[in-house]
């Protein structure tokens, strides 16, 4: 095999955020930018001998191309196999299950996961290591430091790919196979739950409503859903992939799954709604006319995981992302198992989860999964959803109702402000970095400040500390409210405020997560100056 070795000028602004490197695709498309990238990854990395590559993206535009490019440079860069989805594509999910079944040397995943796709939208790239799971901080950052001083990149000068047609393709020094992309990860959802209580249940009245965002789910939720479950056709909408996501944005909750939500809302509402993202590793789920918060969401499936084959052992632990509720806590607490508060990043559970500390996980920010595989997984936690209810027969609002009164009602809710100036972000968390010790032991309204900090989480497994993780403001009633920088956003910086008050009475709960958190919202304003700073009046998107 021919390798060709390419001479390049490093770019500065290659660093991964919180899941990856995500740009426009037009900045993906520059010449040698990803490219270069991808060398970085591999240069960071020691390839061992006869190493294999696990490769595949949500099929977003610009997908085909990069796999081309990647496909080479693997192959110039000492791997001996790339393991390849069909036509390109592996939802986050199942790429983590293909590492860990064919255990290979990590793998690349192409996705700007919820973020819009298209030519003028949004592409994204990020390394998996060889547990299925996002690359830990200090691969990230040697990432980024061979970014930054990348004089060459190597290549293979071999033809382009047919990612169409499965089998292999044996070229000098390096096989390409290409897998079909959803047949392993619908083997294992099948050995995980009670695909016949499941079965029974959909094909018997229950109204359920899948909506795949145009996005990278449709395959997988046709064989699963459809082939394996019997549900009938009309329960799965936008299940074709298309490049640009049918056009919208393939974030799963109220705002952006409005095809949904209104059938969800309207006067045919199904029994049961769900929704997932541009590669799949997030969920909505949602009742008649309900929402439920995916901080309620892991805390139901944690008290309710007994009832799925895959867990009737028991959980060992549970783990949520500091902003995310403290529903899942309580359950913890009365089943006497570890609960951890990590930062925000499925990567922080990684660890805990190789080192049998957890079971399951969760983020408010619409991800929940377990250890069988090593990242967030859309269609597993709906799969959750309706082994409970097959089992329980219940609905979704009873189940969730059932819980508030017994462990109390933890109301959330997340306001975001999008596309701000990064200069003006920044100086909202800068005033809040500063201030906030003054406001320790002061009354706002119905509130006393006990605790603010900056969170800080030193993981248990390997020691490694990260800081500044988000500016928590904790009052003595257990509320609370929290700042934080979004670390996937493409255009400027989105501020995100989650708000949280924790009602143990649920007779006297106002339904209404807005209502009851309205005082709160005032305070977090307040203290922040974020109107006054940003000019933005209100959020962009509230969950
Ligand atoms: C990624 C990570 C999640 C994390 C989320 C936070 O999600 O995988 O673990 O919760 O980012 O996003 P932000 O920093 O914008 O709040 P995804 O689905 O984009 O890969």
């Amino acid at each position: 095999m021919q390798i060709k070795t390419i001479k390049t000028q490093a770019f500065s602004d290659q660093k991964p955020g919180t899941s990856g490197l995500r740009k426009k695709v037009s900045v993906f498309q520059q010449p040698h930018y990803l490219e270069n990238f991808v060398q970085s990854i591999f240069d960071t990395l020691i390839v061992p001998e006869n190493a294999v590559l696990t490769l595949g993206g949500d099929g977003r535009f610009y997908n085909r191309e990069a796999i081309q490019v990647i496909i080479k440079m693997a192959a110039a860069n000492g791997f001996v196999k790339v393991i390849v989805g069909q036509g390109g594509i592996l939802s986050t999910p199942a790429a983590s299950h293909i590492i860990r079944q064919h255990q290979t040397f990590g793998g690349i995943i192409l996705s700007a996961s919820h973020n819009p796709g298209g030519p003028d939208k949004d592409f994204g790239i990020k390394y998996n290591t060889a547990n299925g799971g996002p690359a830990p901080e200090k691969i990230t950052e040697a990432i980024f430091e061979n970014s930054k001083v990348i004089q060459c990149y190597k290549k293979a000068e071999i033809v382009n790919i047919d990612l169409d047609v499965l089998g292999e393709t044996v070229l000098e020094g390096c096989a390409v196979t290409i897998i079909d992309s959803v047949h392993g990860y619908a083997d294992l959802m099948e050995g995980m739950f009670d695909f016949a209580a499941i079965r029974a249940l959909l094909t018997d009245g229950f109204q359920f409503k899948f909506d795949a965002m145009h996005a990278v789910t449709g395959p997988y939720a046709k064989a699963i859903f459809l082939d394996r479950l019997g549900a009938p056709a009309d329960s799965l909408m936008n299940c074709e992939v298309t490049e640009d996501f049918g056009g919208g944005h393939p974030d799963p909750n109220l705002t952006y799954a409005h095809d949904l939500v209104d059938i969800v809302y309207g006067m045919q509402a199904p029994d049961f709604g769900a929704a997932s993202d541009g590669d799949g590793d997030r969920n909505m789920i949602l009742g008649k006319a309900f929402f439920v918060t995916p901080s309620d969401s892991l805390a139901i499936i944690a008290a309710n995981a007994h009832l799925i084959p895959a867990y009737k052992q028991g959980i060992v632990g549970v783990a949520r992302s500091m902003p995310t509720s403290g529903a899942v806590d309580r359950v913890a607490a009365k089943m006497g198992i570890d609960c951890y508060e990590t930062p925000t990043g499925w990567k922080f559970f990684g660890n805990l989860m190789d080192a049998g500390k957890v079971t399951l996980c969760g983020e408010e920010s619409f991800g929940t999964g377990s250890n069988h595989v090593r990242e967030k997984d859309g269609l597993w936690a709906v799969l959750c959803w309706l082994n409970i209810i097959a089992v329980r027969k219940q609905s979704v609002e009873k189940i969730v109702k059932a819980h508030w009164a017994e462990y109390g009602r933890n109301v959330y809710s997340r306001h975001d402000y999008e596309a701000i100036p990064t200069v003006k972000a920044d100086r909202v968390i800068a005033r809040l970095r500063h201030q906030f010790d003054t406001w320790i032991g002061q009354g706002f309204g119905n509130y006393q400040v006990k605790a603010c900090d900056d969170f800080a989480y030193s993981d248990p497994v390997d020691g490694s500390v990260s800081v500044s993780q988000g500016i928590r403001i904790l009052f003595t009633d257990g509320s609370r409210i929290v700042f934080r920088l979004s670390g996937t956003g493409t255009r400027g910086a989105t501020i995100r405020i989650y708000l949280e008050a924790y009602d143990p009475d649920v007779a006297n709960h106002h339904l209404d997560a807005q209502q009851a958190l309205k005082e709160l919202v005032d305070i977090a304003l307040r203290l922040s100056d974020l109107i006054a700073i940003t000019g933005q009046t209100q959020p962009t998107v509230i969950t």
